[in-house]
């Protein structure tokens, strides 16, 4: 069994990950990165309030500017429970998306064929009149149900509003099917509520966390990591279940070094033990759940051993980690992960998380999950938005129904016409996702786009995906504008405000004026009947006993809970909102679509002769492929390794820091080269790199070419029959140690 002293051997090896794994606690400890450019206390410094947009855990801060109003640092907001004063390092360099010289500048609209990078400038008037006037066409000719809106991001719910007053409600974004749908999907199913942004994760006072596959400290969730720091501080049991010695692993008691594709089993034999040696919560479950008399026998044939020969963990550290939980039961939080879509059984392995959470009597208690309370905001009057006619669902007759949100992936499919069909999508908006590295099958993809009347991509960057649109729309950045407060639920109801610190850059909007000036010029200038968005926000704000000036003021507002039920009581009564009022062991809704009700094992293909699995995930230091051209994050990190372990390297004669092409099972070869880290810190069944490098926007003047590109590889989805997620972990790859003749590049 692996002890500390054997993870500190093997970081050894791998010395940069051991700094890196030394930095990024010392950081949630208080040190934040580039401190005090400025003292926010200097004379003539002014500060505005906003919340970060680097990614989406949207930490409320300050942006402090110098004498000549030039903005100069952020900072979090001490007031703030999704980051406590303290903003991670992309959070920090935010200020490099404001003053990137690469930023898209005026509106364009294409003059050449799709894919060429070749535009002509546009005002905006002439832009909005173009989509506006397209648009309409659209609706009279198929209906406005024929239009998609792709988002990620604060500025989309505008898009989505124009586009709910437009006719269509087919608003997707691709943190859904190609990221947490399964875990919302499964935890439905279990609990009847949703696990949310941030999630309900009482990591605070945890005393035993388990992360299968989420790398916190990699996946730097702010508020989340604090926490975990926090609680390995007041002892808790660390176990991470991940094929590869992650930062959280360096951090844990127990590493399980799994073999990929494998965790349904040892989940099934966690399960099997804890019923077993009477080691679950006896009261809670009697009182709280549904079917554990049928879940006993289905998990019997799931023992120790046999797991041993699927996951290649040994049985004692199977037993141990499940007797560890259940020491700390109920304080144990195993935890849903974020990005789940993996081999397509997800949404089946999510309810195998949800179930060992409800046998360990952890949902609804201190150190489990706790129920948070959002604080809500009237609607701007506004009339009734139309019924549309048709939803992307009459594209999957009898399938999917168990999604509880829009399928981006399904949008993807149903653009490209097919006879089966009669409902084929006309027009993409796309606002703050690049889906051409985002959406996995590339050739999918691209082929819908080339299927379309209209593609407009709002973008503050060139990127991938601005290259096939027909108009670009520029938004300028968060630290430019206002958007809608934000208000995610947590342990106190609280709204946090965004407002500019500067006027835009260049030629840019923000996404509410583009929205609402493209209302006004299709007609549909009544669903937007503020002035502008101060009015908005002002109207909103005094609704609920606060104003736009308090809030410029305070930059985030707590509000007492309606009621003190963050956990349930002893013995509390509780009807959860499943068909059978418990917490759902066997599922009932499952069972209603043809779905096992209880997750089984069913085994995944393996990588052929001279092929390893490819895996990848985040770095500290950057998200996405949103701030890899970012001039202050390109410093700290500006390209990708493939990690490869030492015994895969010695066959093919592979060397640290040599670069190589990486083939698919598809024959897909990667478009640049990509640098190999020999590492004992990945198993030497897979290789392992970190998601959003390898840019091929030559537009991108510091990332273009950097790096290698997990996107184009994963040619292969492995679909989640309950709610379509896409599995994007079953692609195999091998070594070109030679550059590749050009035809066979992946575009
Ligand atoms: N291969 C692979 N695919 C993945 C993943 C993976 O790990 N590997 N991860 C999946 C997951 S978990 C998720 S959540 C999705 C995320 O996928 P996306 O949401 O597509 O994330 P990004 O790739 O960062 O694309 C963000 C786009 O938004 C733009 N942008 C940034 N800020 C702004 C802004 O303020 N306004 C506007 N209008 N645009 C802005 C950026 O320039 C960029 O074009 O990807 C999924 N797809
Ligand atoms: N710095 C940073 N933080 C981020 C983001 C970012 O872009 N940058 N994105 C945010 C978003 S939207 C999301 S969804 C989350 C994603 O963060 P997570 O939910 O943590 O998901 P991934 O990034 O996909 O996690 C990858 C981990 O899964 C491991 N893994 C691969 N295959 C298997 C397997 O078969 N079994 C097991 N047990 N483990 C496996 C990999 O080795 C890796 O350590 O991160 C969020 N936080
Ligand atoms: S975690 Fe970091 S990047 Fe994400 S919102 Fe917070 S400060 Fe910004
Ligand atoms: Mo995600």
């Amino acid at each position: 069994m692996a002890n500390r002293r054997e993870f500190i051997k093997i970081s050894s090896i791998g010395a940069g990950g051991l700094a890196l794994a030394a930095n990024t606690f010392s950081w949630s400890k208080g040190m934040s990165f580039a401190d005090d450019l400025l003292s926010p206390d200097k004379k003539g410094a002014l500060r505005t309030p906003t919340y970060c947009e680097l990614c989406f855990w949207k930490c409320a801060g300050w942006v402090y500017k110098d004498e000549r109003g030039e903005i100069k640092k952020i900072t979090g907001n001490d007031d703030d429970p999704h980051c406590n004063g303290r903003f991670c390092p992309r959070g920090t360099g935010g200020v490099g998306m404001y003053h990137d010289k690469d930023r898209l500048k005026k509106p364009l609209i294409r003059a050449e064929e799709r894919g060429k990078q070749i535009f002509r400038e546009a005002s905006w008037d002439e832009a909005l009149d173009y989509i506006a006037e397209k648009l309409g066409k659209i609706a009279r000719e198929h209906g406005p149900e024929c239009v998609a809106l792709f988002t990620h991001g604060s500025g989309g719910k505008f898009f989505g509003d124009l586009m709910k007053a437009y006719g269509s409600t087919n608003i997707a974004a691709p943190s859904f099917a190609q990221c947490r749908g399964p875990r919302e999907v499964g935890f439905l199913a279990t609990f009847g509520e949703l696990v949310l942004s941030p999630e309900r994760t009482d990591i605070r006072d945890t005393k035993c966390l388990v992360l299968i596959g989420s790398h916190l400290g990699e996946n730097m969730h702010n508020g989340q990591v604090q926490e975990m720091s926090d609680a390995i501080d007041k002892g808790a049991t660390i176990i991470t279940v991940d094929p590869r010695f992650s930062i959280a692993a360096s951090k844990s008691k127990y590493w399980m070094p799994i073999k990929p594709a494998t965790d349904l089993a040892l989940l099934l034999t966690w399960i099997n033990l804890i019923i077993e040696n009477e080691w679950y919560d006896k009261d809670y479950v009697e009182k709280y759940t549904y079917g554990f008399d049928v879940l006993k026998e289905r998990v019997k044939p799931y023992t120790p051993q046999w797991a041993y020969g699927i996951t290649g963990l040994k049985p004692e550290m199977i037993y141990d980690t499940a007797k560890a939980m259940h020491d700390a039961s109920p304080a144990v939080i195993v935890h849903p992960g974020r990005h789940v879509t993996w081999y397509g059984d997800d949404t089946q392995r999510s309810r195998a998380v949800a179930i060992l959470n409800a046998l360990l009597g952890s949902w609804g208690r201190r150190g489990g999950f706790y129920y948070p309370e959002k604080a809500s905001l009237p609607d701007y009057p506004h009339p009734p938005y139309p019924k549309p006619k048709r939803t992307w669902r009459d594209a999957f007759p009898g399938k999917f129904n168990l999604a509880n949100e829009v399928l981006s992936t399904g949008i993807c499919d149903a653009s490209i016409p097919n006879t089966a069909r009669d409902c084929t999508f006309k027009a993409w908006l796309v606002y703050g996702t690049n889906l051409i590295k985002t959406l996995p099958e590339r050739k999918k993809t691209l082929e819908a786009i080339q299927n379309l009347e209209l593609l407009v991509a709002i973008d503050t960057m060139p990127m991938e995906i601005t290259g096939y649109a027909d108009v670009i729309l520029p938004e300028c950045t968060y630290l430019e504008r206002y958007d809608m407060l934000r208000t995610n639920p947590h342990r106190e109801p609280n709204i946090a405000l965004r407002m500019p610190a500067a006027k835009p850059k260049y030629d840019t909007k923000p996404a509410w004026w583009m929205a609402k000036k493209l209302a006004d010029k299709m007609g549909l200038g009544d669903y937007f009947a503020w002035n502008d968005i101060e009015e908005l926000l002002d109207w909103q704000l005094k609704k609920i006993g606060s104003s736009l000036d308090e809030m410029k003021r305070i930059g985030v507002k707590k509000f007492p809970r309606q009621y003190d039920d963050l956990y349930f009581w002893p013995d509390q009564d509780f009807i959860f909102n499943t068909n059978s009022g418990k917490i759902e062991l066997y599922s009932t809704d499952l069972e209603k679509e043809g779905f096992d009700p209880i997750p089984k094992y069913t085994p995944h293909p393996e990588p052929p002769e001279g092929y390893y699995r490819l895996i990848y995930g985040r770095a500290p230091m950057h998200t996405f492929s949103r701030t890899i051209n970012n001039p202050n994050l390109v410093d700290l990190m500006d390209e990708n390794t493939v990690w490869v372990n030492p015994k895969v390297a010695k066959i093919w004669y592979l060397e640290n820091g040599q670069e190589v092409y990486l083939q698919n099972q598809d024959g897909v070869i990667s478009k640049f080269p990509i640098k190999v880290r020999v590492t004992e810190r990945i198993r030497w069944d897979s290789v392992y790199m970190v998601h959003g490098f390898g840019h091929s926007n030559k537009k991108l003047s510091r990332a273009y070419g950097k790096g290698g590109s997990d996107s184009e590889l994963i040619s292969k989805v492995m679909l989640d029959p309950v709610m379509g997620g896409t599995g994007m972990r079953g692609n195999f790859v091998t070594f070109l140690t030679e550059k590749p003749v050009e035809e066979e590049v992946a575009s």
